[in-house]
């Protein structure tokens, strides 16, 4: 009789218990879903590239429709997050479309000449093997036949949506001329290794006899094969940014401070807080950049602010070795640019000995992208990235910065 009295009950606390259990697992489940979701993205932006595969879409997929429920703690991410896929998204799709089997000559006259050049340029660098070949032909006949064009020459196109050409600095090679540069600036924003090509015109038929085309070139972080198609010599690499972090997309959140690429601060008297990693658009959340400036020094007025990368090493000391140097950069009110390089010389008694070479030194209202291969100094040891705004009270803005090792195809 007792039994059949307790029966129910224990049945009532069961079903009780199993509510309550089930009730806490799920609040339990959903912010140990939410802390997985996020752990796992966090991992994604520390790894030395941005991948963009199917676990990284579906790490967001789950973060996205589980972050909603704690909006506190993690709307700065989620809007961070969405403004990556948005920034790069895009090119991360037409990165894959590329490997076409064939090249279709495209018309000057309908896509304009820039357009043309650039999408051959894109297929050599990129393409599979038979593409490329086609590409290097195709664009050698468009190059001979626009050789009386006096302005042509020296430019540089990416793979960035939106961005034209742009003019690159470069004084040496008395037998080649530089034609082009194509560079794959997408690939510097997400710390990829970063195809590249040089477009050189032969000016003189010794430059085969002195079998300077032979001689491999390989570094720790590069390789250029050089092919010669009529008088053009393209010049292809692969390379890694020696600035780790060029589109300092690494960041996971906009703060102030110094960027892992950039971790030198040049100036004694300049503030952490005259540095800033921010969005170029804040409401979307898209694109980190970096800021320079924008904050006077209280204790000593006006000032400059300005940070370098670690020394990098100068393995050989070759004449045909020199450097890219690339980036794009954006300035306010009376700021004032310098972006270039630092020489450390090995005799330097010194600070004051070493040598800079700046390949920005005026302003621009505009986003301006900016290039100059410099040749090695051959007196230098090493090497440093420089960014320097000369008044902290005005805005330089720089993102996508580059720096490569070249070999010349001349002594
Ligand atoms: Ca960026």
């Amino acid at each position: 009789m007792a039994f059949r009295i307790i029966q129910p009950i224990i049945l009532v606390a069961f079903c009780i218990a199993m509510t309550v259990s089930a009730l806490l697992d799920t609040v339990v489940f959903e912010a140990s879903v939410r802390n997985l979701a996020f752990v796992n993205l966090s991992k994604g932006f520390l790894q030395p590239t941005l991948t963009f595969d199917e676990h990284f879409h579906r790490s967001l997929e789950l973060f996205d429709r589980v972050s909603v429920y704690d909006p506190a703690r993690y709307e700065s991410y989620h809007l961070r997050l969405k403004g990556l896929i948005e920034t790069l998204g895009d090119d991360a799709r037409n990165s894959g479309d590329i490997n076409h089997l064939e090249v279709r000559p495209r018309s000057v006259a309908y896509n304009g000449w820039e357009s043309v050049v650039g999408h051959y340029l894109r297929d050599v660098a990129q393409g599979l093997e038979a593409v490329r070949e086609n590409a290097m032909q195709e664009l050698a006949g468009l190059l001979d036949s626009q050789e009386e064009m006096a302005d042509f020459g020296r430019y540089v196109y990416t793979d960035m949506s939106g961005s034209s050409s742009f003019p690159v600095t470069f004084n040496k090679c008395a037998e080649v001329d530089l034609m082009a540069i194509y560079i794959s600036e997408w690939s510097i924003a997400i710390r990829q290794p970063v195809p590249v090509v040089i477009v050189w015109r032969i000016t003189t038929e010794n430059l085969q006899e002195r079998a300077v085309l032979d001689e491999p070139f390989q570094q720790q972080d590069s390789r250029w094969e050089f092919h010669r198609s009529g008088k053009f010599l393209f010049q292809i690499g692969t390379v890694i940014n020696k600035l780790p972090d060029g589109g300092f997309e690494q960041i996971v959140l906009p703060r102030e401070g110094l960027p892992p690429s950039l971790p030198c601060q040049i100036y004694g008297s300049q503030l952490q807080q005259q540095t800033q990693l921010v969005y170029e658009f804040p409401e979307t959340g898209q694109n980190m950049v970096l800021l320079l400036g924008g904050r006077r020094n209280s204790r000593v007025g006006h000032s400059r602010v300005g940070l370098c990368s670690l020394p990098i090493d100068i393995p050989s000391h070759s004449t045909r070795e020199a450097y890219l140097v690339t980036g794009r950069y954006r300035t306010v009110g009376e700021a004032m640019p310098y972006i270039g390089i630092r020489w450390l010389l090995r005799d330097a008694q010194k600070w004051d000995d070493n040598i800079s070479a700046y390949v920005v030194q005026r302003i621009a209202d505009e986003w301006t992208s900016f290039a100059a291969i410099l040749p090695s100094h051959l007196a230098a040891k090493s090497l440093e990235y420089w960014v320097i705004n000369a008044d902290a009270s005005a805005q330089l803005y720089v993102d996508n910065l580059g720096l490569f090792s070249v070999s010349l195809p001349c002594h």
